[in-house]
């Protein structure tokens, strides 16, 4: 059985996604295609094998299509979920769930009132090889409990323009949202610092920024996020524990000598570094959707959580204040 992906948004990360359901995914193809762009929603379609559309509701309300993948800009995530919600077709929703904690909680509220776990939030970092083996070093036959965790994510220039907001609730989320997973604990505040800018920070804006968070349990987490670094595309993360620490790999990278130099050259963005994790997540997805169980993913339960630690986070950002982080009580849904 295939199933047959609706998709919406063709560009950089939902031509991705396209090309891997049709080439790299076992038992999925694209059968529609939307994009605000006509012309770059058609050529997509014509290489994966799909047709286009001019309106998202089309896709989601295609016979052909018996699942959604939402690969749209941020602020159309949360509509865009609920109208899928609305059908009951199962969603792989690009992160951010929404860039604020009100849209987010629309879509928590929705899932949550048709009692049924439709979506899948797409934390492709939880697929990722180097994270996975990260966590695997926690415990007591490895590093023990995890004390501190420090994370930079550099990207060689900011994708959607300078906007520190932006690159807390768009960029940062990746951390949020991974350093929870690796814990399995949530955040009791954040704190947002600001300092010397980069050469490229234009007047008004901050850039890198520097999240310091910590959870209910006590592990201290702090964040790097340097959107405009200029270096190429860089993911660390490193782990102090109670009896040892773990670093995560730089990706899969040889390291070559030659001319004086030892090293391996960096991507110039995500797809580069993270290529794989992306592939893995749709294979589970689909295979989780062939099998009829609960998507293996992030839920909107995490999406929702991400969006209130990323709204505290840009509260802290403007004001200078730490932003204590208050959660409901997580729906049994998602327990
Ligand atoms: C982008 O939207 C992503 O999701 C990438 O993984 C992240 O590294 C980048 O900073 C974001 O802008």
């Amino acid at each position: 059985m295939t199933m047959r992906v609706g998709l919406i948004g063709a560009g950089n990360i939902g031509g991705s996604h396209a090309r891997d359901l049709a080439g790299r995914v076992a038992g999925s193809s694209v059968s529609v295609v939307f994009d605000v762009d006509r012309d770059r929603a058609s050529a997509l379609a014509a290489e994966v094998g799909g047709r286009a559309v001019g309106a998202y509701q089309d896709v989601i309300e295609a016979a052909d299509v018996d699942a959604v993948l939402i690969a749209s800009p941020d602020d159309c995530h949360a509509e865009q979920a609920l109208a899928c919600l609305a059908v009951g077709k199962p969603t792989l929703c690009e992160k951010p769930l929404a860039p604020n904690e009100a849209d987010a909680r629309r879509v928590l509220d929705a899932e949550v009132a048709i009692g049924r776990r439709l979506i899948m939030m797409g934390f492709m970092r939880r697929f990722d090889p180097g994270y996975v083996e990260l966590k695997a070093t926690f415990g007591p036959d490895g590093i023990g409990d995890p004390l501190i965790i420090r994370n930079s994510h550099r990207n060689e220039v900011a994708p959607y323009g300078l906007d520190s907001a932006l690159s807390i609730t768009n960029a940062a989320i990746h951390e949020i949202d991974i350093n929870r997973w690796l814990t399995d604990d949530e955040y009791a505040w954040v704190e947002v610092l600001t300092g010397r800018n980069g050469p490229l920070t234009p007047e008004g804006q901050h850039d890198p920024l520097f999240l310091l968070l910590k959870t209910r349990l006590g592990t201290v987490v702090d964040v790097e996020m340097y959107v405009q670094s200029q270096l190429g595309y860089e993911v660390t993360c490193a782990v102090t524990g109670g009896t040892g620490a773990a670093e995560m790999a730089d990706g899969a990278y040889v390291n070559a000598s030659r001319a004086l130099h030892r090293g391996h050259s960096l991507p110039q963005q995500w797809l580069g570094r993270f290529g794989e994790a992306y592939r893995l997540q749709l294979q589970a997805w689909i295979t989780s959707l062939e099998q009829g169980t609960v998507p293996p993913g992030a839920s909107t339960w995490d999406g929702y959580v991400g969006a209130v630690v990323a709204t505290a986070a840009v509260a802290s950002l403007r004001t200078g204040q730490r932003q204590a982080i208050e959660l409901p009580p997580r729906p049994a849904l998602y327990s």
